[in-house]
Formats: structure tokens, C-alpha cells, sequence
């Protein structure tokens, strides 16, 4: 593990002395390169590493960003690049279910009237209402981009039934408070959020839009 601090280190050092990739990428099906750059190196970890840390612009797809096929785009992924790297570690992505991938695909997008930055904004799943009121979801992931509407993708769903909300908070605190960008897919309004269940069947890309993104007053 000591090698990998030593990756870290440099991997940071290398974010700050190379700086903003290109801005205009175009889509890419290969998992790991970030940067669509047609090869996977040290910068798609640099590029992710920044990504998750919001310093990046939007991953030009994030399926290829997820390389340890977890459904969930983290640090592991960032370290799991470099073992593979530096290391002769598993291929992004090498581990995969094959296509066809059971995922909940869709936009979040502010409500009428409403302003705000949606970049980190949160996405989970619930397999219950009482799962949403406790905060006990499944699955989370961020999705990606910015302004009043971003994308986001969860792979690796479970089929059955599911409950889908988004959350952008700053407090820390594992409730809604004034600040908070929050939606949830149903109906009703802040003071009384009803979330509408959905399937998900195996095999499946459900899309789910979340339209109602609404600042907490
Ligand atoms: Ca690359
Ligand atoms: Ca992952």
C-alpha cells in the first residue's frame, strides 16, 4: 500500500503542475480513458481523481468511469486505475456484468423559477419509503456536470422496485436543510414529497428524469 501513497502523491503533484485537460471531448466507449485520449494512463487518473473532486469538467461518459464496476464512481476507482497502471493490476472495467447491465440512466433538472448549480448533486435509490425517511439507501452515485440540469447513471441496479431521489447538500447533515437542492421522482411538493415507486427489470436501462430540483428555502 506504501506504492500506492506514492502514486497518490504524485498523482496529485501532477494535477496541479499539468492542469485543465481539453474541455472538448466527445463520448468514448473504452473504460478507463477518461480523457478520450485512445489510451489509458496516468492523465485518465489525474482526470478522474479531479473529477471527483470537482475540479474537472464532466466525464465525456461516465460509464468508462466506473472501472471497478462497483455502480459507483469513487476514489477506489482512482486507485484501481493506478494499480492497473503501475502496477499490472485487472483492466478498467475488467470485472463488468456484460452489456445489458441492469442501470437507472436520467437528468436532474432545476424546477421553473428555480436557480442553482446542480454540479455534485446526489442520486439515491431506495428500496423502501421507510428506506428514504430513515436515509438508508441502497445505492448513490454523483452525477455529472453542472448548472441547472446534469446526468447521471447507476449501473449495476438489482432489478425490482425502487425508490429515486436527489440531494445537494453542503451541511453534512443526514436531513434536508435550507440550502439544500433537493428532488425526488414523484409527486407532491417540498412540504410533503410523495416518491412514486418504479421496476427495474433485469437486462434493463430504466430512465428516470427528476424535473422538480427545488432550493430549500
Ligand atoms: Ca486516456
Ligand atoms: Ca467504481
Amino acid at each position: 500500500m506504501k506504492g500506492i501513497r506514492i502514486l497518490w502523491l504524485l498523482a496529485i503533484g501532477l494535477m496541479f503542475t499539468i492542469g485543465p485537460l481539453a474541455a472538448d471531448q466527445t463520448p468514448t466507449p473504452t473504460c478507463g480513458d477518461l480523457d478520450n485520449s485512445d489510451s489509458i494512463d496516468l492523465s485518465d487518473a489525474i482526470h478522474l481523481f479531479e473529477y471527483i473532486f470537482g475540479q474537472q469538467p464532466p466525464l465525456p461518459d461516465p460509464s468508462v468511469a466506473d472501472v471497478n464496476c462497483d455502480g459507483k464512481i469513487d476514489i477506489s476507482d482512482v486507485t484501481y486505475l493506478l494499480a492497473y497502471i503501475f502496477y499490472g493490476g485487472a483492466e478498467p472495467c475488467a470485472d463488468c456484468p456484460p452489456e445489458n447491465s441492469t442501470q437507472i440512466v436520467g437528468t436532474l433538472t432545476l424546477a421553473a423559477g428555480q436557480s442553482g448549480d446542480l454540479a455534485g448533486t446526489k442520486v439515491y435509490i431506495y428500496k423502501t419509503v421507510t428506506d428514504w425517511n430513515l436515509f438508508n439507501p441502497t445505492m448513490s452515485v454523483v452525477a455529472v456536470g453542472s448548472g441547472s440540469t446534469v446526468t447521471y447513471l447507476i449501473d449495476s441496479v438489482s432489478p425490482g422496485t425502487w425508490f429515486l431521489d436527489a440531494w445537494k447538500s453542503d451541511s453534512g447533515w443526514n436531513f434536508w436543510t435550507s440550502g439544500d437542492i433537493v428532488g425526488w421522482y414523484g409527486s407532491g411538493s417540498l412540504g410533503a414529497p410523495s416518491l412514486s415507486a418504479f421496476s427495474v427489470t433485469p437486462g434493463e436501462t430504466k430512465v428516470i428524469n427528476v424535473d422538480n430540483m427545488t432550493v430549500i428555502p
